[in-house]
């Protein structure tokens, strides 16, 4: 990278290269207060209300963003996807020639990996995720595979590179957002380049005129604002691979990578806000506790609910496809005072969401259980 480009990037320096140095500095967990750079985040990365767990297909409005660098605004007309490194037949395709390909169309629960993060104590300084980094869209695209087979995949391949059109510094490194998948995974039939989201064109930022969506994986495997797809014999060391995206202890450890969304389960928030500490107020009497539950790599098959630290099963529905989350419902008879419920899904292959979270240094993969603290009594009359 240019050398001036790395001496304006302060904030944004990698863990290795600025431990010790004072100031915000995104491998350094904090102990402190919510930071400037975290609040600068939030506002641009935005999660799902959680009231929009009603729905079973999150509007486009409430879906979580998380964008690394700026949204790029692409002319689609003039837009081409680049399909080429170890393949037969290099393609070059227009928005107008993927329209006419065949498409498929598929619900999809997407969550950040770092959904949760703000929660661990220390909290590793990046975006301040609490819960709600997630949500459920119907996506419509070209199957990837097609595309693959029609250039023809060299026996010799072992990743495809998805890279955006995005592009920023982030450790120092100035990249493109670009993220590889093993072979295996981007010749998965249910692997989509997506165009429409709940059935209109992509928002810009979702990445339009196309991104890749990778049905069960985090969020990072989706590439937004896709530009080229690149067929690899080596796997893929880019600062998005090799560096972020990873469960690490420290900053020194290589960690394993980031791949499959953990099992998880989110409760509509009963009753109504406080405005300000957006804790729970309930009338007494009965009220049904609903959610939804997602799990990347096996089927929910059962979620609790706790009250007060009691657990007992709730009512599974069926999801809309293998990778959209679940609803599930449990009736409780709220009695006055002040009450802590939560909800714990179980997948499966046995994963089960912990009851205490387990810290890691990128702060990934936070999948504890939620507690909501409500308190049942007669709300004041509505003036
Ligand atoms: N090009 C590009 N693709 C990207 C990102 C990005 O910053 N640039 N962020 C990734 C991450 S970390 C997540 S969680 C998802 C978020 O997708 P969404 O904003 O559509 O919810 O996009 C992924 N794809
Ligand atoms: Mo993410």
């Amino acid at each position: 990278m240019p050398k001036q480009m790395s001496r304006h990037s302060s904030v944004l320096k990698s863990p290795r290269r600025q431990s010790g140095k004072p100031g915000p500095n995104p491998g350094v967990p904090s102990h402190g207060p919510l930071t400037g750079e975290e609040l600068q985040l939030a506002v641009r990365n935005h999660s799902m209300p959680l009231e929009a767990l009603q729905s079973e297909t999150t509007p486009p409005g409430l879906h979580y963003v998380l964008t690394h660098f700026d949204i790029p605004f692409i002319d689609a007309e003039h837009w081409h996807l680049q399909i080429g490194g170890a393949v037969q037949r290099s393609l070059e395709l227009s928005m107008r020639a993927l329209r006419r390909a065949p498409s498929i169309t598929i619900p999809v629960t997407l969550e950040c990996a770092g959904n949760g993060r703000s929660l661990l104590r220390p909290r590793p300084l990046s975006q301040p995720w609490m819960l709600e980094g997630v949500g459920t869209a119907v996506w419509t695209g070209v199957p990837l595979a097609y595309l693959l087979t029609q250039a023809g995949v060299e026996d010799d391949a072992v990743e495809v590179l998805f890279s955006g059109a995005d592009a920023g510094i982030q450790g120092g490194v100035a990249q493109n957002y670009a993220r590889s998948l093993p072979i295996g995974e981007a010749l998965r039939p249910d692997v989509v380049l997506a165009y429409r989201m709940n059935g209109a064109d992509l928002p810009p930022q979702h990445g339009y005129p196309l991104r890749l969506v990778v049905p069960g994986w985090y969020g990072m495997a989706s590439v937004k604002w896709l530009s080229s797809i690149k067929v690899l014999t080596k796997p893929y060391k880019g600062f998005q691979q090799a560096e972020a995206y990873r469960y690490q202890q420290d900053a020194d450890d290589p960690g394993t990578p980031v791949t499959w969304m953990k099992v998880r389960s989110l409760m509509v928030p009963p009753g109504v806000p406080d405005f300000f500490t957006r804790s729970r107020v309930v009338p007494p009497g009965p009220v049904m506790l609903t959610g939804r539950a997602w799990s990347g790599q096996g089927a929910v098959q059962r979620v609790d609910v706790g009250i007060d630290g009691k657990w007992a099963p709730a009512h599974l529905e069926h999801p809309a496809a293998a990778f959209a989350w679940c609803g599930w419902s449990m009736p409780w008879v709220a009695d006055p005072g002040d009450h802590e419920l939560s909800c714990r899904a179980t997948d499966s292959s046995g994963a089960v969401q912990p009851l205490e979270q387990v810290w890691n240094y990128q702060g990934m993969g936070n999948n504890v259980v939620q507690r909501i603290k409500v308190s049942v009594e007669q709300p004041d009359p509505v003036t």
